[in-house]
């Protein structure tokens, strides 16, 4: 079976958004035929898109790189019972949500064909989705858009804020080593 280089977006702007991202990329690290194999660091981003409340909480988000063997059908199929796993319990752009996971490429592949829109389509448009994707793949090259991450975000405008957050993506429930508890001595 073919390996593909697949990137997820992640988005939480309802309770613990810390707790719900580091959740969702420890969820990510168990897909069956998969390796996480980069994350984002966490960034704290003005909502775009939606209509304005005043005290409209800010998202959390960020991005993983997974190498796959498993088809774009069955990832985006995992993300869903992922986001239903973690509490998700609308599909309304405008509610907040626990968890959002978006299919952002899968490798050069251009698939459109309900439910599957990759690349997912306002992704170049997007600060919030291009700053995390480029600290991990700069060099990607959007099969539409024909240009680097880079360039995309050199090139973009879009005025909304995102702050880099100084927290370690997935530290709370990270498998693995750094599950050990620090040395007592
Ligand atoms: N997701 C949306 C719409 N708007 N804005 C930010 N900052 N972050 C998001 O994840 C986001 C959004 C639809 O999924
Ligand atoms: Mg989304
Ligand atoms: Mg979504």
């Amino acid at each position: 079976m073919a390996t593909e280089t697949a990137f997820i977006a992640f988005g939480s702007n309802r309770g613990n958004r810390q707790d719900f991202c580091d959740r969702a990329i420890a969820l990510m690290g168990l897909l069956p035929h998969s390796q996480v194999t980069g994350t984002s660091s966490y960034y704290e981003t003005e909502p775009v898109d939606m209509p304005q409340h005043p005290n409209d909480t800010w998202f959390y988000n960020g991005v993983v790189r997974i190498e796959t063997q498993l088809s774009p059908e069955r990832l985006l199929e995992i993300c869903q019972e992922t986001e239903r796993s973690l509490g998700r319990d609308s599909h309304d752009q405008n509610e907040p949500r626990t968890i959002d996971l978006d299919l952002l490429f899968f490798g050069q592949r251009i698939i459109n064909t309900p439910p599957l829109t990759i690349p997912h389509p306002r992704l170049h448009q997007r600060r919030f989705v291009l700053i995390p994707l480029a600290e991990l793949d700069p060099d990607f090259v959007h099969p539409q858009q024909q240009q680097t991450i880079q360039v995309l975000l050199d090139q973009l405008k879009d005025s909304h804020q995102v702050r880099k957050l100084d927290l370690t993506p997935g530290a709370h429930y990270r498998i693995g080593p750094s599950c050990s508890p620090p040395p007592t001595n």
